[in-house]
């Protein structure tokens, strides 16, 4: 297949970005005014970073997505020992960088234990019922690019997507939401990078195969009361996307009420599958620019809340459809370890056109 290594490097040097970038507004109410937003990538483009280090630092979202691609490049496939060890590790090593308030304590109780038995810490969680952030959503996408070989690698995504994502987060709308944007990385993997991809064909692809993992899974039909929420989530995106397209303007509060922009998986996933669909839009007035990858993160941040997170989703998503030649060079400048995901990026490619 075409474009392999632009994408694989576009989708981590895209997280990296919108980790990076959108970090400063996390918390944030929103919407925002989309003056602010814009001004603050002019002033990017404006400042010369050669004077103004350090750079914008990483957060857990980028510390956790290293970890994956270097466990899954190191060991050639997925090992869930060696997984919790080098997010251990890595949180250990520098542990400010805005974790979640209670993944700490899984991360505790892995070193105590060595990692023994990487999915217990996280079962535990809330009284047995795992925590249903995003943060095994957040760090995801390097299991669709390791998995990226159509061929043999479809059935291994779905499973290392969801069990990546319980050696921290055992709730199903956690791993869930994990696979969810695993499939959404994948999809966009398949589009060309020179086309828009059609907003139906995109939900449906993916909103069939998280609706068939759902209506299989007891945990998740327990959890949730029956419901399949991802599935739900999935046809609400649809008619919102379609909706904005039509109006030429995305209503961000009613996009906020819907789908979300908070820590919990379920209500952030979809809303960054959204702002990479909008973001494909040039027409829309609320984001400037053109790089897709730039404007979903413009919109992530527009929506307010969790934006790093949002962001960092959105932007593996565009970055995996348009490749690493739609990143403005003048803004990745401003991103802490970019040489590092760059190197992972292509330590992901050789596996892959590899054996
Ligand atoms: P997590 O597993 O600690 O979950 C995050 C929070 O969600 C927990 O501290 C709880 O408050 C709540 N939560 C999760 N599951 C349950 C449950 N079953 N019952 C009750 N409450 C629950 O962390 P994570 O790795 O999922 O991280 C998620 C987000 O938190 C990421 O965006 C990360 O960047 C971080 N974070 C967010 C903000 C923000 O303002 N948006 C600020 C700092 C850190
Ligand atoms: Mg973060
Ligand atoms: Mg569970
Ligand atoms: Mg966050």
């Amino acid at each position: 297949m075409r474009y392999v290594r632009s994408k694989i490097q576009g989708s981590m040097l895209g997280a990296l970005m919108g980790d990076c970038l959108a970090a400063p507004f996390e918390g944030d109410a929103g919407p925002l005014t989309a003056s602010l937003y814009k001004n603050y990538f002019e002033g990017l483009r404006k400042e010369d970073v050669a004077k103004k280090l350090p750079y914008k630092r990483y957060t857990d979202d980028t510390a956790m997505a290293m970890a994956v691609a270097e466990s899954l490049v190191e060991r050639k496939g997925f090992d869930a020992r060696d997984m919790a060890i080098r997010f251990t590790d890595e949180y250990f090593k520098s542990p400010r960088r805005g974790y979640g308030g209670s993944v700490v304590n899984v991360f505790y109780k892995l070193r105590r234990t060595r990692s023994e038995n990487p999915f217990e810490p996280a079962a535990l969680q809330f009284n047995g019922s795992g925590s249903y952030g995003n943060g095994a959503a957040m760090r995801a996408f390097p299991v669709a690019l390791f998995f990226s070989r159509r061929d043999t690698d479809k059935d291994k995504l779905m499973q290392v997507a969801i069990d990546q994502g319980r050696i921290t987060h055992a709730n199903s709308t956690g791993y869930h939401g994990a696979l969810l944007q695993c499939l959404a990385v994948s999809q966009a993997f398949l589009a060309d990078p020179g086309e828009v991809v059609n907003i139906e064909e995109f939900c449906k692809a993916i909103g069939d195969k998280i609706r068939n993992v759902e209506a299989e899974s007891e945990e998740s039909l327990r959890e949730s009361g029956g419901a399949a929420v991802f599935s739900a989530k999935m046809k609400r995106l649809e008619a919102l996307a379609k909706q904005a397209k039509d109006r030429s303007k995305i209503d961000f509060d009613i996009v906020i009420r819907d789908l979300g922009n908070n820590i919990s998986a379920l209500e952030s996933v979809p809303t960054a599958i959204f702002c990479y669909l909008m973001a494909q839009d040039k027409t829309l007035e609320c984001c400037q620019g053109d790089s897709v990858i730039e404007r979903s993160i413009q919109l992530a941040i527009a929506l307010g809340g969790d934006t790093d997170t949002i962001a960092t989703m959105a932007a593996a998503i565009a970055g995996a459809h348009v490749g690493v030649e739609d990143i403005p060079e003048v803004l990745l400048k401003h991103c802490e370890a970019r040489d590092r995901v760059r190197d992972l990026a292509d330590r992901i490619y050789a596996h892959v056109v590899g054996g």
